[in-house]
């Protein structure tokens, strides 16, 4: 094990799939029909291969995301696996164009895959590499819930607590509050008192039109409206916290641990949810998670499960695990939730593994001239 701690780069291998959701998400800010994702593989010279995966929202980002991983690969190959070195690298290569964007998440991406590959070298869970003791982390269903209206809201409300979440998340942000009233209220009526009850506005509002929608759904016992205005207002967001009892959650916009300071330093939100990718990857997480250790913020993910849950367990202020299973048809073991927690594997590192048949079906040429292939749905269920 020793000497395999110390890992070499090899190579960079990227593959782009286009994997069909089980529930199209309707939000304010456009409809998420796939999930497109490029897979990583990150080769070493001692024969370990780190994994991970990065979340490109259209498929048409696949191609320029897999193609600036891989033309990466001359400037890491021979590079000793340590993601912090690689961090600063990678920062100092991008520092003219810039660090957000598809660099961002070319740089977390391999991030991601370094600590994966560090993971498997030990023979230890990402969370065990990083001090922590693995533990059930409280997740929210985020699977579906768009804009749907009232009376498709009610329906998979039920169907999204049904295996046991004890919290759910619904899109708003309808023509007018009377309509995001009504979708609550619906949702509520549908789960009843004890299941907790997030929204999410994706930045569709005005400031002045989310105070007066937040004012509103103060008496509807939400537990957070998430990002009402523009992600990068974070003067508006800390008035629209000031004056709404409901607690605001913003983060999942964030570029990087110096963004969400600034956020932080705004008063911009109550509650925090950085991506994992967004972020800056696993190194990027742990100085976000540093940040609101000492004022006590709670921090929830956004996307990624699978390695959002190592990272919530190392988590000081760790709160909610967002959970979707948009990567779930491509995994060999997708991630677990039994009773509303993520429960971890205790395989190395991540904890991904290809499906390599799925892989195959959902992968996409990389040709987009014509359109993107409509991939099949999957019958796996990750509930047990
Ligand atoms: C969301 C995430 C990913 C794609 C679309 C919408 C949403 C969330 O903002 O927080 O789940
Ligand atoms: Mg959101």
């Amino acid at each position: 094990m020793a000497s395999q701690a110390r890992l070499t780069i090899r190579g960079l291998r990227t593959r782009s799939v286009n994997v069909p959701m089980r529930r199209p998400l309707a939000t304010s800010g456009g409809t998420v029909g796939t999930a497109p994702l490029v897979l990583i593989d990150l080769e070493t010279e001692e024969g370990i291969r780190g994994c991970a995966y990065v979340f490109c929202y259209t498929p048409l980002a696949l191609k320029p995301v897999s193609e600036l991983i891989r033309g990466l690969e001359p400037l890491l190959r021979g590079d000793v696996v340590a993601p912090v070195a690689i961090e600063q690298k990678l920062q100092r290569r991008f520092r003219l164009l810039g660090p957000q964007g598809v660099t961002g998440i070319a740089m977390a991406g391999i991030d991601m895959a370094a600590w994966d590959a560090l993971g498997k070298a030990c023979e230890l869970p990402l969370v065990r590499l990083l001090g922590g003791d693995p533990r059930p982390i409280p997740a929210y269903n985020s699977c579906g819930l768009g804009i749907i209206g009232p009376e498709r809201a009610g329906q998979e409300a039920q169907e999204l607590v049904a295996p046991g979440f004890k919290a759910i998340k619904v899109r708003l942000g309808y023509a007018d509050v009377k309509n995001d009233v009504e979708v609550i209220r619906a949702v509520r009526r549908a789960i009843g008192d004890d299941v907790l009850l997030m929204t999410d506005y994706n930045q569709s509002l005005t400031v002045a039109e989310a105070l007066r929608r937040g004012h509103a759904l103060d008496g509807e016992g939400i537990y957070w409206i998430e990002e009402p205005t523009l992600a990068d207002d974070f003067a508006g967001h800390a008035q629209i916290s000031r004056e709404t009892r409901t607690p605001i959650q913003i983060g999942e916009n964030w570029w990087g641990p110096h963004e969400m300071a600034k956020s932080l330093a705004a008063g911009a939100s109550d509650f925090v949810m950085p991506d994992a990718m967004k972020i800056g990857g696993v190194t990027g997480w742990l100085r976000a998670a540093a940040l609101v250790e000492p004022p006590g913020v709670p921090l929830s993910s956004h996307l990624f499960p699978e390695i959002s849950a190592h990272l919530l367990a190392v988590t000081p202020t760790a709160h909610w695990l967002e959970y979707v299973d948009w990567a779930s048809p491509i995994l060999r073991e997708p991630l677990t939730v039994r009773d509303g927690q993520a429960v971890l594997g205790s395989g190395p590192g991540i904890g991904l593994t290809w499906d390599e048949q799925a892989v195959a079906r959902y992968l996409v040429e990389g040709n987009y001239r014509g359109p993107v292939r409509e991939p099949q749905a999957s019958k796996k269920s990750p509930f047990t």
